[in-house]
């Protein structure tokens, strides 16, 4: 039988960078979640009688979730659910699902690489039918409805039992409960050279992949342990706890120290690599080598060629605004388009779709490609090792040549996190009104060439999308962009992204924090962060 509930909205449902990220005891209210739910539901055209696709990182609060989501769509006449077994899909798969099952769209249980637990973080995102996160227009509408919503509708029904393989139905919707696994380990054996991969294993090669106790644990497992050979213990942490065994999900040199520190060790690794709670952002470091993100997108685009799913070429790159411009240099070099987006895989989808561009990475540690519309940690990992044994170089000497080919981009982004919200705000409107004043002073970066605040029109649709993220242009091709994070659940996360670029023939070896000091003292005189935050450094340099 279906119910429907009246309720009353929440002022706090606005989804943000990625989806609708809350502490777990926000989500725990009386009818929190359902709300949502509904929204979503409320906010599409044409889902009666279609598929939904269900699933998340395994975090707290993620069975109890599905169980509502799945009696919810089928009281909203959704036709069929297939959901990960055990409520298991990383992201990437979730979306590679969505995409191969025709379904309308999918609800991902997850809050990235935020800590889980009572005490910690969850989410809702939705995808659609690409597989692709929802672009704005749909969560402006999601939003609308969370704000005016007065009823929702749920079957009264058992709970299903979403830890066995099979079919069975609720009310008039079929469930299918899916390995959240094997298609998509088909799908990386698709588009790389797996025997090569294998090879190069067993010659000797070794790996270290740390899971952080998140979903990709068993994806890991079968890709690189059962598939390529690795030695049984090459993943580490691979068992996905609700909790992430009390640790930070989230692949940085904070958050993934060990591995850090583990690939800087005399006996270190040939290859080491981290993803986060959901699967889509990668870690990379290669032995005494930790590579930044924004180099990690370029030099895949660089060696894409060399892995017979990427053959043919790219057809373009896309990279977020605050990602550097290495991938820049090297859309250039192949002649290839180079599209610039605000920060969200959300603005990806189009140009994937339209054929424009085949790699997409940001700065926040995502990559991926067309082969699904998510950033995918575990493909850019095959991607890397498919590359190396194909090159068969090391990590660091591919970053050397790399360097000595396009330049170097120095690169770090400073977070202060926990700050006050209105401090947060404050500060950001204070750069705003001085930017018209900015162009032609110096200061210790060198001399402003220009100053805005990015808007992004979106070549295939034309929608427009403004304020995300303040750029100071330097002479010299340095930049330093300001802007506030989308995806935390306490307080505000102001992210500075410091970028210097030095060419082939300049100085390519020098600490990171020495390239950028000069811009480091200049983010303090434009925006005086001290001042608004009272923090005189960051918490978090990545
Ligand atoms: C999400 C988005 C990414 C974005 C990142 C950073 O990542 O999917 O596209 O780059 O947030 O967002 P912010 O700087 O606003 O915190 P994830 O991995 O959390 O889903």
């Amino acid at each position: 039988m279906i119910s429907t509930v009246s309720t009353t909205p929440f002022s706090d449902q606005q989804p943000g960078t990625s989806g609708l990220r809350k502490k777990v005891r926000v989500f725990q209210q009386p009818h929190y979640a359902e709300n949502f739910v509904q929204s979503v539901f409320d906010s599409l055209d044409g889902h009666a009688g279609q598929t939904l696709v269900v699933g998340g990182d395994g975090r707290y609060l993620n069975r109890e979730v599905i169980q509502i989501v799945l009696k919810m769509a089928a009281a909203n006449g959704f036709g069929r659910a297939l959901v990960g077994q055990g409520g298991i899909l990383s992201t990437p798969a979730a979306s590679h699902l969505i995409r191969t099952s025709g379904a309308f769209g999918g609800l991902i249980l997850s809050a990235s690489h935020n800590p889980g637990g009572p005490d910690e973080d969850f989410g809702i995102k939705y995808n659609v039918g690409n597989g692709g996160p929802a672009p704005e227009k749909v969560t402006d509408a999601i939003a609308a409805h969370a704000l005016v919503i007065d009823r929702y509708k749920i079957l009264d029904a058992r709970d299903v039992d979403i830890d066995a393989i099979g079919t069975s139905r609720l009310g008039d919707m079929a469930i299918e409960v899916v390995d959240p696994v094997a298609a998509y380990a088909d799908l990386m054996e698709s588009l790389f050279d797996f025997p090569a991969i294998r090879a190069q294993i067993a010659g000797g090669f070794t790996l270290a992949l740390d899971s952080m106790s998140a979903v990709t644990g068993p994806y890991a497992v079968e890709i690189f342990e059962r598939r390529l050979g690795a030695p049984a213990g090459t993943v580490l942490n691979g068992t996905p706890l609700p909790d992430f065994g009390h640790h930070h999900p989230d692949p940085n040199l904070v958050h993934a120290r060990a591995l850090h520190d583990r690939m800087m060790a005399p006996d270190a690794p040939d290859f080491g690599a981290a993803s986060d709670g959901d699967g889509d952002r990668n870690l990379i470091i290669g032995r005494h080598c930790y590579v930044t993100p924004s180099d990690s997108l370029a030099v895949l685009a660089a060696n894409a060629h060399l892995a017979p799913g990427y053959a043919a070429g790219l057809k373009g790159i896309a990279r977020s605004m605050p990602t550097s411009g290495a991938a820049d240099r090297v859309a250039e070099k192949l002649g290839i388009p180079l599209y610039e987006t605000p920060t969200g895989w959300k603005f990806f989808g189009n140009l994937l779709d339209a054929g424009m561009a085949t790699i997409c990475g940001e700065e926040s540690a995502g990559t991926g490609s067309d082969h699904v519309r998510e950033k995918d940690g575990i493909w850019a990992v095959l991607l890397w090792l498919n590359i190396l044994a194909v090159r068969k170089q090391s990590v660091a000497a591919i970053m050397a040549d790399h360097w000595a080919t396009y330049g170097r981009n120095y690169y770090a982004r400073h977070d202060y996190e926990g700050i006050d919200k209105d401090c947060a705000d404050a500060l950001m409107v204070a750069l705003r009104g001085k930017l018209g004043a900015l162009p032609g002073t110096p200061n210790s970066g060198g001399t402003v060439k220009s100053a805005d605040d990015f808007a992004y029109v979106d070549p295939t649709d034309q929608s427009v999308s403004r304020q995300q993220g303040i750029r100071i242009l330097f002479d010299d091709g340095s930049r330093i962009i300001f802007r506030l994070s989308g995806t935390g659940t306490q307080g505000a996360t102001l992210r500075v992204y410091i970028e210097r670029y030095v060419g082939p023939k300049g100085e390519l070896a020098l600490a990171t924090g020495d390239a950028l000091a000069p811009l480091i003292a200049a983010a303090q005189e434009v925006a005086d962060i001290a001042g608004h935050t009272g923090m005189d450094r960051p918490s978090v340099i990545t």
